[in-house]
């Protein structure tokens, strides 16, 4: 069998914020050889699957030697003799193997890592590229269209917006490339804006502008100064998508605008986006409330009406119970699916598959720390999930996903055709 798993090599290498984080490579019988590394977020869901970190002084605590032990002594011994091609099977022996409900034993680093590694020596072995793999027989396959950033905020940018993410969708693009080209001049023209008038800081964690606003609504106009002074349309051509990340800024109901110096109720916020969403071409929000305030989450989603894209991440941290559990409430209406949430592939797809039951939306997404590893492209293309976020176009690890996109529509048989509007809650009638 030439997918069977013959190595398992653990490897500790560095992630975008200049941390160490964990690479696997995995070799199978044919001599096909995957490999995968983990990201990290900043911006946490406490539901999440948990890192294996060391602690200690060094790093800020954040190595991941141990989490590489685990890989060297326990994964490796497990997964040898394995069939590769098995992804659910070895994504229930690494569950198993960790034994904990968070995964905190082996660590979610290691088993993404492992997990994706997988997949991708299983394509490797078949002679597929990972996205034709994963898609099977089934529909026509399309590239994602892109969530890009603009401006970083939040826990990416030293608070220097209470939001975390203020991010273009070229909505009326006609393909993948023009998306790229717009938002990358749009992405331009906010930084030349930003420089000339002296608010510019530099680059955040996902490549965004780390801006110096005084008030949040104000990175929204120069959004849409930046879409004009690019030549496009705000709202019909290139539209706004914000990731709120309420859970780093609200708790308990109350949530403190530090930016603004004001602090206010979850329905003082609801009220506040509400308005953003008639003033401003914003076609999707991500997280407008926080994780612990669900029935204020439900009660946006209401009122920001079906057209409007409410994105659960910290709510959903990528788990199908806790998607079942959203969408029960009314709580958002589409899923954001970040692999080392889960902790494997297969959960991943679980959570995919539960939020399309329902009648929910996905959108794939990278953290903010990241490596150039560009397994989750292929995630999206080969499930056909409609949309990407992967943050700017800048920072080697952001361009290493749109570029594999990029790729892979050379291969497609659709080429760079995006999804249909209609399977946007924008462009439903
Ligand atoms: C998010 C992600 C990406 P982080 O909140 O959606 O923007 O951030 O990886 O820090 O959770
Ligand atoms: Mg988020």
């Amino acid at each position: 069998m030439t997918t069977r798993i013959i190595r398992v090599h653990g490897r500790r290498i560095w992630d975008s914020r200049g941390r160490p984080t964990l690479e696997v490579e995995v070799t199978t019988a044919g001599g096909a050889v995957g490999r995968a590394a983990a990201p990290a977020g900043a911006s946490t869901g406490s539901g999440e699957a948990v890192d294996l970190r060391d602690g200690g002084a060094a790093f800020g605590g954040r190595d991941v030697r141990r989490a590489l032990c685990g890989i060297e002594e326990e994964i490796a011994p497990a997964l040898v003799g394995r069939d590769a091609a098995d992804q659910e099977a070895v994504d229930g022996l690494l569950v198993a193997l960790d034994g904990t409900a968070d995964r905190s034993r082996l660590g979610a680093n290691a088993l993404v890592a492992t997990s994706m590694a997988v997949a991708r020596a299983a394509a490797a072995a078949t002679g597929l590229p990972l996205w034709r793999r994963l898609a099977g027989g089934g529909g026509e396959l399309r590239l994602p269209l892109p969530e890009i950033q603009v401006f970083g905020g939040g826990a990416h940018a030293g608070g220097r917006l209470d939001i975390q993410d203020v991010m273009a969708i070229a909505i009326g693009a006609p393909d993948y490339p023009t998306a790229l080209d717009w938002t990358a001049e749009i992405h331009r023209r906010a930084g030349e804006a930003m420089a000339e008038r002296g608010r510019l800081c530099g680059v955040a964690d996902e490549g965004g502008w780390w801006p110096a606003f005084d008030t949040n609504e104000q990175a929204l106009e120069a959004l849409v100064r930046a879409i004009e002074a690019a030549g496009r349309v705000p709202g019909e051509e290139v539209a706004i998508a914000l990731d709120v990340a309420a859970s780093e800024f609200g708790r308990g109901g109350r949530y403190r605008l530090r930016r603004e110096g004001r602090e206010m109720d979850g329905d003082g916020l609801c009220t506040l986006l509400l308005d953003w969403l008639r003033r401003y071409p914003i076609v999707s929000i991500e997280d407008p409330l926080a994780e612990d305030d669900a029935a204020t989450f439900a009660a946006f989603t209401r009122a920001a009406g079906p057209r409007v894209q409410v994105v659960a991440d910290d709510l959903a941290v990528s788990s199908a119970g806790r998607v079942r559990e959203a969408a029960a409430r009314g709580a958002g209406n589409t899923v954001l699916l970040k692999p080392n949430q889960a902790g494997t592939l297969s959960e991943t797809a679980a959570a995919l598959e539960a939020a399309r039951r329902l009648g929910w939306n996905a959108i794939v997404s990278a953290r903010s720390g990241e490596t150039e590893d560009a397994t989750i492209v292929h995630l999206a293309v080969g499930w056909r999930v409609p949309q990407l976020k992967v943050g700017a176009m800048m920072r080697g690890e952001r361009t290493a996903k749109w570029n594999e996109g990029l790729r892979i529509a050379e291969a497609l048989p659709a080429g760079a055709a995006l999804p249909s509007p209609s399977c946007f809650p924008w462009g439903r009638s």
